[in-house]
């Protein structure tokens, strides 16, 4: 069995409701294990370098004056193929268009204010791990 990691974040829509515990049960109930977790709350410039790649994206702006807007919960979820599988969990990015039972479909306010981010791939997860932990703080 190999073992990968990926990077989440419960955002600022979701903390504000108190749904951090609901959202965690979720991911645990599909196997993923939560090594490293904390609750911050990032600057906007912080947010515009953690999102720099939508930076020409007409949403930009809004998205990291929402991701600054109040706290979030950084997270390591740790599992076989935890990528995909956070991705499946999470739902599609438009909540309107997320399966039944997924953390969008259950709690995401709009396209914009969607509760959850999930790293996309190994090379991201790797560098949005590292954004906001030292590899001491992941305790598998
Ligand atoms: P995902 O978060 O599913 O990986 P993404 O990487 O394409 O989606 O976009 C990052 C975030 O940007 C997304 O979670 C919410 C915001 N966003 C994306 N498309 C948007 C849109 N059309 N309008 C407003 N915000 C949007
Ligand atoms: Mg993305």
């Amino acid at each position: 069995m190999t073992l990968e990691r990926t990077f989440s974040i419960i955002k600022p829509d979701a903390t504000r409701r108190n749904l951090t515990g609901k959202i965690n049960a979720k991911f645990e109930d599909a196997g993923l294990r939560i090594v490293a977790q904390k609750r911050i709350l990032m600057t906007k410039a912080q947010a515009g370098e953690f999102y720099g790649v939508h930076k020409d994206r007409p949403f930009y702006d809004e998205l990291c004056e929402f991701m600054s807007s109040g706290p979030v919960v950084v997270q390591v979820l740790e599992g076989e193929n935890a990528i995909a599988k956070n991705r499946e969990v999470m739902g599609a990015t438009n909540p309107a268009d997320a399966a039944a039972g997924t953390v969008r479909a259950d709690f995401a306010e709009s396209v914009g204010e969607n509760s959850v981010h999930g790293s996309d791939a190994p090379e991201t997860a790797a560098v949005e791990i590292a954004y906001f932990f030292a590899g001491t703080e992941l305790v598998g």
